[in-house]
């Protein structure tokens, strides 16, 4: 037994370096296993360490922080008027709490290294080929085998907790939708 896990991670402030990491991509296809086997579907992205040179030392586990994503007009979820409320420029991207997984999901034993985000979020639709920006505020757990497909869901039930509360303190929560101090413009920005 290694006893109760903390709910909260991080101090309050804010959080501490290397921290926050990016990264960035298309949403891609993995193995279809988070929706049907677990009901906790995940974006993934491409892994290109010349893109996220951070990604090839990162440690394999669990990593919470913020998403983004360029959701096209027909997406049912895309924002109606995507402005933030903070009288900033509008932005067509819509930012949500992530918790996501980086590693070889050691519960399936996969022989590459992904990287993919549990987006907190119900959405009614999918939304592969989608731009997404996940910026990457600090880390949960490592990853680790469990004895059972129950272990796991659970595990990560409380992963997605713990990313709720830690995200919901000023110092975490982002300036660009007014609840919080951390510049989050990384996510929303426009370029061409
Ligand atoms: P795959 O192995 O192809 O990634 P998943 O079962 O993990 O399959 O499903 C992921 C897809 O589900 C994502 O690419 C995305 O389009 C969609 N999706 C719907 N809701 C969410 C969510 N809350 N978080 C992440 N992806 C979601
Ligand atoms: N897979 C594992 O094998 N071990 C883990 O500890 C683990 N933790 C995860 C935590 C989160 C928050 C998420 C979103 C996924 C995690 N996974 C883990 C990955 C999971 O096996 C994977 O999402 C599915 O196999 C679908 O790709
Ligand atoms: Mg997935």
């Amino acid at each position: 037994m290694s006893g109760p896990r903390p709910i909260i991670v991080g101090p309050s402030a804010g959080p501490e370096a290397p921290y926050p990491l990016q990264m960035e991509g298309k949403v891609i296809h993995g193995f279809g296993r988070g929706s049907t086997e677990l009901g906790i579907p995940t974006a993934n992205l491409p892994v290109d360490n010349n893109l996220t040179p951070w990604i090839s030392h990162a440690e394999s586990g669990v990593y919470f922080g913020w998403a983004s994503l360029r959701l096209p007009p027909s997406h049912p979820n895309r924002p109606l008027d995507a402005a933030t409320d903070s009288g900033e420029a509008p932005t067509e991207f819509s930012v949500y709490p992530m918790v996501m997984s980086i590693g070889y999901n050691k519960f399936y034993d996969n022989k590459a290294r992904s990287a993919e985000a549990h987006v907190l979020h119900e959405f009614e639709a999918d939304f592969y080929g989608v731009e997404m920006r996940l910026l990457i505020l600090g880390f949960i757990r490592e990853e680790k085998d469990y004895p059972s497909l129950e272990a796991l869901i659970e595990e990560i039930n409380l992963d997605c907790e713990v990313a709720r509360r830690s995200l919901d303190r000023e110092g975490w929560a982002l300036r660009e939708t007014g609840k919080g101090t951390l510049d989050g413009s990384w996510l929303v920005r426009e370029e061409k």
